[in-house]
């Protein structure tokens, strides 16, 4: 990958301001910090001066051990001081020094006298009025500094990615149409399925990098243009969304979407399994001394370090490594692995198509069966069904299923658990449907155990199926209620009832932690879509990504059964 002499600048000035926390020589910081300088201010490329033949020593302030320096920097993408620094000094330090009002020496003060890493640790010392302790530190200080951090923290809140997918596409797609363009890939949490962005970073090859470069700026949907050059654009959409774009060298592609998928965990014990194995793993390759074995794929990075290539969606430093070492991978669960969906609605109660229209939605997606499960709530979800009125859709739906040809419709209810355990329907109205959703609807402040209580009592009900969006978290609107997650997952094990995985964007709940948990405990996720519109169905591409990331295979997952199975799995429950 081509570097920029902004690359070289910001190392220069990484390492200035690195030795001046570590006490170095004062002329040694200022040689680089002029260093940095000069090259940052070039008007040509150092690499084109080189190949010109030029003398680097000649520019004003490099001498022999930085011009070396530059020349590491172009061909390895680092300086093996710098490395050295990050071992003895946290690499969070130059997120604190870009705080504005601090620099070096005081992020030194900070580091050394109250052992502060990250802007975080920052911030809670400033709101404990710890900082007034250091020389030069005050209540006004720590007033600003703490402004500064909660405005950093606005500018980039995390955005649930359901709701970017269709921009992100799009981008890719346009990207697709510069000149010279090969790849283009939407790397980060983003590819790792995560259920928030920060931004996004997409990775393009191009050859030459203009045509690319020149679109994504110009692009319609940019408000702001942070930065742009040869290799590396960045900006703001309208929606407030930072995109960074890289362009990187085809040979190296393979070790640049690596580097740049993460996660951040992920790579640090990628590079140390590489270590041990004498080798070097970066965003350029992997290397062995200074020839390079390995990057033009991710497959082949993975090989060069004697693994398998691991799913995007597992890479969170969680045993991933460990795993494809022992041929232990998981054969994660797919969009293609899902036979049906058992959780959606009709105009009946929330949704906003019919229930035909539904099914046959559900049908167009390649799916084979479909529980209609409309609300049955006394007051918290509108329009919820009453008793009479679920006995009626029942036979609505017998009368469908006798004209749908390979597809069936299943009778089913999202129906609310009362804050003593109980559910708002009968049990003569429950036992006539194929499967009985439980929701917490209300009650969310009830305090931790009592909220635990509730929902084990529900599921202690005969015709209890299927646990609903089982935290009640919404993405950046409200967080899970106190509950006893264990224990819910541990009570499922022995009722022999399941857990959803809602798809829809702000929920994709359960989360990926307790996916993995429920698969551990021997509980089946059940990936439903729970729309509430014809288009809805699309959603469940977010539960697959989310179940991917919990370790699931489909085997653990209940909705990849064929209908027979699934019955017979559903009727387990009824005792
Ligand atoms: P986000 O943006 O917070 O949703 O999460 P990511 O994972 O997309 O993080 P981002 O955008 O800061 O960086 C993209 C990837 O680049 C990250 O997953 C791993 C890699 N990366 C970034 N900074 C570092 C670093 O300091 N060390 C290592 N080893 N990798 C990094
Ligand atoms: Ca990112
Ligand atoms: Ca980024």
């Amino acid at each position: 990958m081509p570097i920029h002499n902004e690359d070289i600048a910001a190392i220069f000035e990484e390492l200035a301001n690195l030795l001046e926390i570590e006490n170095a020589n004062p002329f040694r910081v200022r040689a680089y910090r002029n260093a940095a300088r000069t090259v940052g201010g070039l008007g040509k490329e150092v690499s084109e001066l080189i190949a010109e033949g030029k003398d680097l020593t000649r520019l004003p302030g490099i001498g022999r051990d930085l011009a070396a320096k530059i020349v590491e920097v172009l061909e390895t993408g680092h300086v093996r001081k710098l490395n050295e620094l990050h071992e003895r000094l946290p690499a969070t330090l130059e997120d604190l020094m870009r705080i504005p009002g601090l620099g070096p020496k005081r992020v030194k003060l900070l580091y050394v006298e109250l052992g502060i890493e990250t802007p975080a640790q920052l911030a809670q010392a400033a709101r404990q009025g710890r900082l007034k302790s250091l020389s030069g530190f005050g209540a006004k200080s720590e007033r600003t500094l703490l402004a500064h951090i909660a405005k950093r923290r606005r500018s980039k809140p995390r955005v649930a990615r359901g709701t970017v997918i269709d921009l992100a596409e799009a981008l890719v797609a346009h990207l697709k149409k510069a000149n010279g363009v090969s790849q283009v890939v939407v790397a980060g949490s983003y590819r790792r399925g995560q259920e928030t962005v920060r931004d996004l970073d997409i990775l393009v090859t191009a050859e030459p990098t203009k045509g690319v470069m020149e679109r994504f700026t110009g692009s319609d949907q940019v408000d702001e243009v942070v930065s742009r050059g040869r290799t590396r654009s960045s900006v703001i959409l309208h929606n407030g969304l930072q995109v960074d774009l890289r362009a990187v060298s085809k040979d190296s592609f393979g070790a640049a979407l690596h580097y740049f998928t993460g996660s951040k965990a992920h790579n640090i014990q990628m590079r140390r399994l590489a270590q041990q194995r004498g080798l070097k793993i970066n965003e350029y390759g992997v290397f062995k001394g200074d020839k390079r074995v390995a990057g033009k794929t991710e497959a082949s990075v993975f090989r060069a370090v004697g693994l398998s290539l691991i799913p995007p969606e597992l890479r969170e430093g969680r045993g991933e490594i460990e795993a494809a070492r022992n041929k232990r991978l998981p054969a994660l669960v797919s969009w293609e692995d899902l036979k049906g969906d058992l959780h959606a609605h009709t105009d009946a109660s929330d949704g906003r198509a019919s229930l035909e229209d539904m099914a046959r939605a559900a049908r167009r997606r390649g799916l084979k069966y479909l529980a209609i499960t409309d609300h049955a709530s006394a007051v918290t979800v509108a329009h919820g069904l009453d008793a009479d009125r679920v006995l009626r859709q029942v036979e609505t739906i017998d009368e469908l299923n006798g004209r749908l040809k390979g597809f069936r419709v299943l009778k089913g209810v999202e129906v609310d658990i009362l804050e003593d355990g109980r559910l708002y329907l009968p049990d003569s109205v429950l036992g006539r449907l194929d499967l009985v959703i439980g929701a917490v609807h209300s009650g969310f402040e009830l305090p931790r155990q009592k909220q635990t209580d509730r929902i084990l009592k529900a599921m202690d009900h005969r015709y209890f199926t299927l646990l609903a969006h089982p935290s009640g978290r919404l993405l950046g609107e409200r967080d899970a209620y106190e509950v006893d997650m264990m224990r819910v997952i541990r009570h499922a094990a022995e009722r022999g009832c399941y857990l959803e995985l809602d798809s829809q964007p702000k929920r994709l709940d359960l989360d990926d932690n307790y996916c993995r948990i429920a698969r551990d405990e021997g509980v089946m996720v059940c990936i439903d879509s729970d729309a509430h519109s014809e288009q809805g169905f699309e959603h469940l591409h977010l539960g697959v990504a989310q179940a991917r990331r919990g370790w699931l295979e489909k085997r653990h997952v209940l909705n990849t059964r064929p209908l027979r199975e699934l019955r017979a799995l559903l009727k387990r429950t009824m005792v």
